[in-house]
């Protein structure tokens, strides 16, 4: 999968990408992230990319013709018109499911504004999608694109140790993960639950499931009208909440 930044900077998303989990898929070749400097198409003299908003308002705006020459640049790359994501509040909100649809490009455009925003008139032409990774108001889009590289990548093959891991994500069937424990056995006088050391798989399977369901309910009870839950669930689901939601 190939990624292609466009951004004033270009620096702040691959110094971020380019160390960890998703630095090391760029070494393997499992992924491709490409930074595209939005000023290297800035058209006049003063290398300026942004002015002043029509009908006044405070802050900067990005200007249309820099953003869309740098567009042009990369559909000229990639030899057909990409996917482009505009990483914006007013966008669609990014959750588990659009990472692995995303996941199903080979390549994929992210857009990221800066000061008040862009030029809405270039928007209109070359933007596929418009996504909000929540509402709060960032100084760039660049954070933003980041996270979507971020959770997309580790869908693409081989980004993670082991794939299954993203398997039992959080989020999968719509209930958030259950509580982890690792060595030691004790630590600060706490026990970790015995059914974990009991080597048994349809217990331990069992608990880690009744822990997802009490966790979501307590957290994210939004999730489970979308989680498919059978009578015992839903009973722990009442007792949890006090309440019947079904
Ligand atoms: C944002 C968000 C976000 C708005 C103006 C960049 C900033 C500035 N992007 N999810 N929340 N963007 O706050 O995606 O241009």
């Amino acid at each position: 999968m190939r990624f292609y930044i466009m951004t004033l900077f270009p620096d702040m998303v691959m110094n971020g990408l380019g160390t960890s989990i998703t630095g090391r898929a760029m070494e393997k070749d499992l992924l491709g992230v490409e930074a595209v400097n939005i000023r290297d198409y800035a058209f006049n003299k003063h290398n300026s990319v942004d002015d002043y908003p029509y009908g006044g308002g405070a802050g900067m705006l990005m200007q249309a013709e820099p953003v869309y020459q740098a567009y042009n640049a990369v559909k000229e790359k990639v030899g057909r018109s990409p996917r482009v994501v505009y990483l914006s509040p007013q966008g669609r909100t990014f959750h588990q499911e659009m990472a692995e649809e995303l996941a199903r490009e080979e390549e994929l455009v992210l857009l990221c504004g800066h000061y008040e925003g862009i030029d809405e008139r270039v928007l209109e032409e070359i933007v596929t999608d418009y996504v909000s990774i929540g509402d709060y108001v960032l100084t760039g889009g660049e954070l933003p694109a980041m996270v979507i590289v971020d959770a997309v990548s580790r869908l693409v093959p081989g980004v993670l140790h082991n794939d299954v891991s993203a398997e039992f994500d959080s989020f999968q069937d719509n209930l958030l993960e259950y509580p982890q424990y690792s060595r030691p056995e004790v630590w600060h006088g706490k026990q970790v639950p015995p059914v974990l050391l009991s080597g048994h798989h349809a217990n331990v399977e069992k608990w880690r499931r009744e822990q997802s369901v009490i966790r979501t309910a307590r957290n994210r009870p939004d999730l489970l009208e979308k989680a498919d839950l059978d009578e015992t669930e839903k009973e722990l689901v009442r007792k949890v909440l006090g309440r019947d939601i079904y």
